[in-house]
């Protein structure tokens, strides 16, 4: 696979189904672009969203994650303008009006407290001038048009800030390496005051036709690509949408950055039972997740461990262990003043470490034991289910539903990121046939992914249709049952199309 942004020219190498509705969707996109502007765009970008298979709220612990792009996507129209201005306009202008930039000023001022759909471009255009330590970019006019549900759980943000970037880096007249552009992303993603892990963007970027990625955030970006293993019948993936809109950016200081806050004070107590706080690789990093405190615990350690799983299981493992000894002082969760006590610090300057200037959270108890088993305990499931894809024996596709079904009830009792319409959409699927129901992505609403025997699908898309959508929203369209409910397979990443 090269390693920077592929151009193609044939529509049906990235979507396997609908192609020739997708050819008309990309027609609109170019007629309206030149209505819009005046003159024909010189190319379309492409990102996709994703779902997350397995390994949910542990990116940004620093754990290995296991998503697949699919085929809803961002695209953006694009050309140079040769002006000063940056010009973005959305196919949905209702909902999202177009705005207007100086290429070299005002599009770098990202004020987060304002949840705006421009922001998420000024991310991917910013992202990439820090990373040349410039700002002097060239006018250009975008036109976008998104397929991936927004609030859904399935990364529109990200689709959006990737396709974003490779628009930016074309107009400006660079090629950077696709985990380079995941990175970018993943960092550039926080100017909205998110505090994100990087799995959605490597996903967007680096997905592959076919596969889903194993991806690797520490101690460097890595993405496997992992088939799924054949079996009889083989194994399909649906996507049920709750429709509860979970937006990420005005649930933050209670939701998501709160998990993360609840997940980065973990670690530093952690450290601090385990006695390594102290040292350096502990000590000089910003953030100290729990993938950093594991490694650093057993640095000087053999385990006798013969392969990379073993070696995961066993420290894992033993950090489960070792969660319910550093946080037994305050099971049901701590009091800011505990936390900060535990650590002999002041409730400000634990503050100050966990970035709350920029990341506000509120809570009355973080709950830092439950966390630290979900996170742990998530990750132990990510490796297995690696382990059976690419060494299966026995009932392959049970024991991967298992795992998916025993993410669902961390996710739901431990992280707490889960909803009513979650755990509904999962259970009528389970009755149904499925072998693992799950949320996806950020939870709190958004979609859930279900792993079907190929020949359960159509049962299983009846039972969510009759018994969820149909009692829950009795006025959905054909079209908008089937945006909210779809099969899916693993999709390629991002490419430019050529017109
Ligand atoms: P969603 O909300 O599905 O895009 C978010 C984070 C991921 C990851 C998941 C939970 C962003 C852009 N994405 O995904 O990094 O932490 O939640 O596994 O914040």
């Amino acid at each position: 696979m090269s390693s920077f942004v592929p151009t193609v020219t044939d529509l049906s190498s990235v979507y396997t189904l609908n192609v020739d509705a997708q050819a008309e969707r990309y027609a609109q996109l170019k007629t309206s672009f030149e209505t819009k502007f005046g003159a024909k765009p010189d190319f379309v970008a492409r990102a996709p969203g994703r779902v997350n298979i397995i390994g949910e709220h542990i990116d940004y612990c620093g754990f290995p994650v296991f998503p697949m792009a699919i085929a809803p996507d961002t695209l953006i129209a694009a050309r140079t303008n040769g002006t000063d201005k940056v010009r973005i306009a959305n196919i949905d202008s209702a909902k999202y009006p177009s705005r207007e930039f100086s290429a070299s000023s005002d599009i770098f001022d990202i004020d987060s407290s304002v949840h705006e759909w421009s922001n998420y471009f000024k991310c991917g255009y910013r992202g990439i001038f820090d990373h040349l330590g410039r700002k002097d970019g060239k006018g250009i006019d975008v036109l976008t048009d998104g397929t991936v549900p927004a609030g859904g759980g399935l990364s529109s943000s990200a689709a959006f800030v990737c396709a974003t970037e490779l628009a930016v880096q074309r107009v400006n007249g660079v090629d950077l390496a696709l985990s380079q552009l995941a990175s970018i992303a993943a960092h550039a993603e926080c100017y909205v005051g998110v505090n994100s892990g990087g799995m959605d963007q490597t996903a967007s970027i680096m997905g592959q036709q076919g596969s889903a990625l194993f991806i690797e955030f520490h101690p460097e970006l890595r993405a496997t690509p992992v088939k799924f293993p054949e079996t009889s019948p083989p194994l399909a993936f649906i996507i049920a949408n709750t429709l509860v809109v979970s937006d990420k950016h005005v649930t933050a200081p209670v939701c998501y950055n709160l998990r993360v806050v609840e997940t980065r004070v973990g670690a530093l107590i952690l450290a601090k039972h385990l006695g390594i706080a102290d040292q350096p690789a502990c000590r000089n990093v910003d953030p100290l997740t729990f993938k950093i405190v594991m490694d650093e615990y057993f640095a000087d350690q053999d385990s006798g461990a013969k392969d990379e799983v073993e070696v995961w299981i066993h420290r894992l493992t033993a950090m489960l262990e070792q969660s319910k000894k550093a946080f037994s002082a305050h099971p049901e969760g701590y009091t800011r003043e505990q936390m900060a006590a535990a650590l002999a610090m002041t409730p400000e300057e634990l503050s100050a470490k966990v970035h709350e200037r920029q990341f506000p959270v509120r809570a009355e108890k973080f709950k830092l034991l439950n966390r630290a088993l979900h996170a742990f305990s998530e990750a132990l499931r990510v490796v297995k289910f690696r382990q059976v894809c690419e060494c299966p024996s026995g009932d392959v596709a049970k024991a991967l539903g298992s795992l998916m079904n025993e993410s669902q009830d961390s996710c739901r009792d431990l992280f707490e990121c889960s909803c009513p319409e979650l755990d509904e959409l999962c259970t009528i699927a389970r009755k149904a046939g499925s072998l693992g129901s799950r949320l996806t992505g950020a939870g709190w609403g958004g979609c859930s992914v279900h792993m079907v025997p190929a020949d359960k699908v159509a049962d299983v898309k009846k039972a969510l249709s009759e018994q969820y959508y149909a009692v829950r929203h009795p006025g959905l369209s054909v079209k908008q049952l089937n945006d909210a409910l779809f099969a899916t397979t693993p999709g390629r990443g991002a490419c430019y199309l050529g017109l």
